[in-house]
């Protein structure tokens, strides 16, 4: 089945019940999908075809939806790019991708204007699910930014796991704060909502000043969060939070390891053992804790029903399944390479190091490579650090991952100056130009020279504060 099938048991069987509240105003079932099929109706009258890509770059908002069942209905290719990406981020995957659309804010209007004037009806195409669905970019260790294959089937199986193992259903009243560029808010917020039928709030962002006034005025059952806003509900006056807590049915945490304090602090607080799980941009969701059952701290819990797991000899996780992506866009090597035997299909290499309890419970130890992961936001040290390097006055630089009671992990530069004069000032105000916020370091170290093994490979780990 495609998705368009899939998403037809909420879209059309309920029609009338309130699917999406949306600043302030509430929008059914039903008018999501006519929205949807009359912005597919524009898209079709511009010429795009099935196969083609459309790129977006838009916060969250009505029309993103829109715009992306309108893909799902048409077999094109949605291709989000995060908002916080500036210009050199986002003309890579602009080439990589190589959209026949491309909408911002700019280009929005006269879509959704082109949209009103369409029809509501849309024929169906006989479409598989192994048709691509979205271009998720992620970063990979050689710096640059690979497309994550996902299919209609990768995004079914995933939501129905969810919404299985989760227990959402129609009677849930789900929060969603979560950014729709990455698949965290698109694989498991959007489409959890859509093949459950529960009715969702979506917000732009989450903004911790107001988030507390959000919860007790929408009084979710169902919330998905990345552990920083998790930190930042512990700021949560103990009334509010009981009162929250009341009406909640499930608070779920990923993306970024769960400390086992925050973990048993919201516990104290709100009166909910938070459910862990553990995913990736090419796989979604692998590993979750279990809803009836022990949550158990620190733990990412069991392999998801359909999900293989194995933990090779240097530690290092693999997977199986029908969550796994179909390969990286147009990277063939990279590609070969993700895959145990170098086939799509094979047990896909996750890079994350992992452990499994006598009682079956899976517990992650960190990653191969240096990852850095700010607020559920990943940062590839590599990027920046060529970014560095090649800034007249730098003779070399290193990104390090500094602790953060907030963020999780901050990154931390430390620099190897050519030019003793070299304005740190100006090179960070560079950085901020350049480069996504999340990923400009916190502080610029300047040392005479970056520890090094007998292999030349730097030692990261000797770098922090006071070493
Ligand atoms: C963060 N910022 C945003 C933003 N999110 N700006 C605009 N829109 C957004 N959605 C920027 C702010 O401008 C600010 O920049 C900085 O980030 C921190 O903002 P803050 O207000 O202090 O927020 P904070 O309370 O720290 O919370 C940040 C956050 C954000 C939790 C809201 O980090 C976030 O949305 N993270 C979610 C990332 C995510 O969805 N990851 C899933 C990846 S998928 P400045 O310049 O002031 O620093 C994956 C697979 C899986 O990993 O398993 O799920
Ligand atoms: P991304 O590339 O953005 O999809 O990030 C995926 C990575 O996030 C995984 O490979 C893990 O390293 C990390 N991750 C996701 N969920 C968890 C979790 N619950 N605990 C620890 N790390 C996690």
């Amino acid at each position: 089945m495609n998705l368009r099938q899939v998403f037809d048991l909420s879209l059309v069987n309920r029609r009338d019940e309130v699917a999406l509240e949306w600043q302030n105003t509430e929008y059914t079932f039903g008018e999501i999908d006519t929205r949807s099929n009359r912005v597919a109706n524009a898209l079709r009258a511009q010429g795009l075809k099935q196969g083609e890509r459309v790129c977006v770059y838009l916060a969250n908002r009505l029309e993103l939806i829109d715009i992306y069942l309108a893909c799902v209905k048409l077999g094109l290719i949605f291709v989000p790019i995060n908002i916080l990406y500036r210009e050199r981020e986002i003309t890579h995957i602009l080439n990589d991708a190589e959209p026949a659309r491309y909408i911002t804010d700019a280009e929005l209007p006269g879509l959704m204007e082109e949209a009103a004037r369409q029809s509501t009806e849309l024929e169906r195409l006989p479409l598989e699910g192994d048709a691509p669905a979205a271009l998720v970019y992620t970063s990979g260790t050689t710096g640059t930014s690979k497309g994550a294959i996902i299919t209609h089937n990768n995004f079914a199986s995933n939501a129905m796991n969810l919404t299985g193992c989760w227990q959402i259903t129609d009677r849930d009243r789900f929060l969603l704060a979560l950014p729709l560029f990455h698949v965290h808010a698109l694989g498991n917020g959007l489409h959890c909502w859509l093949v459950s039928g529960c009715r969702m709030r979506l917000l732009e962002r989450f903004e911790h000043r107001t988030a507390v006034a959000t919860l007790l005025d929408f009084r979710p059952t169902l919330f998905f969060g990345v552990p920083t806003m998790y930190v930042r509900l512990l700021e949560t006056p103990i009334e509010a939070a009981r009162e929250i807590g009341k009406r909640m049915r499930l608070f779920v945490s990923g993306s970024a390891p769960l400390p086992s304090q925050v973990l048993e602090e919201f516990r104290e607080k709100f009166g909910h053992t938070i459910l862990e799980r553990y995913g990736m941009t090419e796989t979604m969701m692998n590993l979750s804790n279990p809803y009836a059952g022990e949550r158990r701290p620190g733990s990412v819990g069991f392999p998801l029903p359909g999900i293989s797991v194995r933990i090779d000899e240097t530690g290092q996780l693999s997977l199986r399944g029908p969550n796994v992506f179909a390969g990286y866009w147009r990277r063939e090597e990279a590609t070969r390479e993700a895959f145990e035997g170098g086939q799509i299909g094979g047990w896909f290499k996750t890079g994350d190091i992992a452990s499994r309890s006598e009682d079956g419970y899976y517990t992650l130890h960190g990653r191969r490579s240096d990852l850095i992961i700010s607020g559920g936001f990943n940062i590839y040290p590599r990027e920046m650090e060529e970014f560095l390097a090649a800034q007249p006055g730098i003779a070399e630089a290193a990104i390090v991952g500094e602790p953060d009671r907030v963020r999780g992990e901050v990154p931390v530069a430390y620099v190897v100056l050519q030019d003793p004069g070299c304005e740190l000032k100006a090179l960070e105000a560079l950085c901020r130009e350049k480069f996504a916020s999340f990923k400009i370091p916190r502080r610029f170290e300047v040392i005479d020279k970056l520890p090094r093994n007998a292999l030349g490979k730097v030692q990261k780990h000797l770098l922090c504060r006071g070493s």
